[in-house]
């Protein structure tokens, strides 16, 4: 008998073999995906970065702090790693680093969001309710933006949330795409009482606009006749987001009025044709409802700044009014295939929550790990005044190489040596330079930084690191790289090197890198957190283990490692 289920089996094997015989060689042949050098392995998983126990993520929806607790809502498809049947999941913490699972609070129910749930946020209504405005696939296939109340207003974590029966409360105006229509985002209140969101939208001559609607009780809403933004330089843009920032200090202020406070604002867009974030500061005059952005490149966005130059989408800041903080959080796609995630049984992470603020010079964004990733730091590594000159390479030993935080401060003796630029590089020629050069290019200053996830012989390896150069007025122009290029044996994933420039004052010769390790993600913050870059890679040689973490230069100038700390980090309780 036994021999014949087996010899059924086998022939039953064809039917494997065309699209199944990866899924059969590490489903059957290696039941234990822990022991299985496949992409399978739970080795990919992460231990500190926030993921659901399985299935798809994409974009964070909805965060806020509510009664003490911090709650996080996400893009979710409960029955598949691939996107599709789109639901808000929910999660909720006490400090945003350890996460308890809860049950998804909007699933498709209605005409209005029968084909989905798709992005959106949550605003605190005087007398502390809090209420979601989120976009609904209506039966008709078209983006509506709908309301969600919490049942229960004194139950603590908001388990249940009802859609009043008057939804969608937006449906797109004549002259707009219906079906590129979505993401309000978090409302504030004018000295006027109205209430104001921005919804991204796409013209019918396929220009991208941040509409402005203005509502008295949350349930009618008006469209503003001036769009608070528009651009000819994507067709839509999605998950608008729209803060004030404090001109001076690090205080993240609430989305409404903000008198007391001299502030900027800052509006974020996810372009959609390359799928990045881009951001403009500039001033805002509610009285007009008038976003003036102070660059002179509004209409390229190119030429925008951005948060991150990686694997980074449809972020979204709440207000964390306890700690005075503004907090990002983003979505960070993997970068292997459908159908490795399939086999995975998994996609998407969040990327470790930053606090937001703006730069001295008031030009752009600062972003920083919040501060209580800190209470999982272990083991610490420390290295200091080590001088590494041509070829120069130190191994950081000690530190589990796969789970790590790692904050270096380099000194560069010789910056004034630094290459002249051959020309004038814009914003947006950070990725291409770094394509064009990778870290085995010798340079004068640079390329020298880190090697992680590296295999001893650097076989697979993924090298963060700097170049500086001089311009013809002067000026130094650092370049950081996140080049993924050598990151993974595996076949067929997206390997890029991503690059953006730093823009710190070399006049003290210093340049600072922190980089988070967390197995499939590496997220690098160069210049103190003016420029970042998050990096998804699979390592083959990871699943065997022997992986290291080196320290290089590779320019003919000398570089030094003026402090280098790095700690273990232990793994968070995540869903
Ligand atoms: N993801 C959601 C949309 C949003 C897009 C759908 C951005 O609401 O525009 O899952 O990643």
């Amino acid at each position: 008998m036994a021999w014949l289920s087996f010899i059924s089996l086998l022939l039953c094997l064809p039917a494997f073999r065309n699209d199944g015989d990866e899924f059969f060689r590490r489903h059957f042949l290696n039941p234990d995906p822990e022991k299985a050098f496949s992409i399978a392995s739970k080795q990919y998983r992460t231990a500190f970065h926030f993921q659901p126990p399985q299935n798809w993520i994409n974009d964070p929806n909805g965060p806020m702090l509510y009664n003490g607790i911090y709650h996080l809502f996400y893009q979710y498809n409960p029955f598949s790693a691939k996107w599709g049947n789109i639901t808000w999941g929910h999660s909720i913490s006490g400090d945003l680093i350890n996460w308890t699972p809860l049950d998804i609070a909007l699933r498709p129910s209605d005409p209005f969001d029968l084909h989905g749930c798709w992005s959106g946020s949550t605003t605190i209504l005087p007398g502390n309710k809090p209420i979601i405005l989120y976009t609904g696939i209506n039966e008709a296939g078209y983006n509506v933006q709908n309301i969600a109340l919490p049942k229960n207003i004194s139950d603590p974590f908001l388990l249940e949330w009802v859609k009043p029966p008057y939804n969608p409360v937006m449906i797109a105006a004549d002259g707009f795409n219906a079906t590129q229509f979505r993401d309000p985002s978090t409302c504030w209140q004018g000295k006027d009482g109205f209430w104001r969101t921005t919804v991204g939208a796409e013209d019918f001559e396929m220009k991208a606009k941040a509409l402005l609607y203005k509502s008295e009780d949350f349930m009618r809403w008006t469209r503003a006749e001036r769009p608070l933004f528009s651009t000819n330089s994507s067709s839509m843009i999605e998950c608008v987001d729209f803060f004030p920032v404090s001109v001076k200090g690090k205080r993240g202020l609430g989305s409404s009025s903000t008198d007391s406070v001299e502030a900027k604002y800052v509006l974020k867009m996810g372009v959609f044709d390359n799928t990045h974030d881009y951001y403009l500061i500039g001033r805002y005059m509610e009285e007009l409802d008038e976003f003036i952005p102070e660059n002179a490149f509004e209409d390229d966005h190119r030429l925008w700044a951005r948060y991150d130059y990686g694997s980074f989408y449809a972020s979204k800041t709440f207000f964390d009014a306890e700690k005075k903080r503004r907090i990002l959080w983003a979505w960070s796609n993997e970068s292997d295939t459908i159908s490795d995630d399939i086999v995975k049984g998994w996609a998407g992470l969040q990327i470790v929550p930053r606090t937001v603020w703006l730069d001295d010079n008031g030009k752009q964004l600062v972003q920083w790990p919040i501060r209580e990733l800190e209470s999982l730091r272990l083991k610490k590594v420390e290295l200091k005044h080590i001088e590494l000159s041509e070829g120069g390479v130190v191994e950081i030993k000690g530190v589990k190489a796969s789970q790590a935080d790692i904050e270096m401060e380099f000194e560069i003796p010789e910056f004034r040596k630094a290459e002249l630029m051959n020309h004038e590089w814009k914003l947006d020629d950070a990725q291409m330079a770094c394509h064009q050069m990778d870290a085995s290019i010798r340079g004068s200053i640079g390329p020298f930084g880190l090697l992680v996830l590296a295999s001893h012989n650097l076989e697979e390896h993924t090298a963060i690191f700097f170049r500086v150069f001089r311009s013809r007025t002067g000026d130094y122009i650092v370049l950081m790289c996140s080049d993924q290029r050598k990151s993974s044996l595996w076949p067929e994933l997206y390997k890029p090197a991503f690059g953006g420039f730093v823009p710190v004052d070399m006049k003290e010769g210093r340049i600072s890198l922190r980089t988070l390790i967390d197995h499939s993600v590496i997220e690098s913050f160069g210049g103190g957190g003016r420029t970042c870059i998050t990096a998804r890679v699979y390592p083959k040689l990871l699943l065997a283990g022997g992986i290291h973490t080196y320290v290089f230069n590779n320019g003919s100038e000398t570089v030094k490692i003026r402090k280098l700390q790095a700690w273990e980090m232990a793994k968070a309780r995540i869903n």
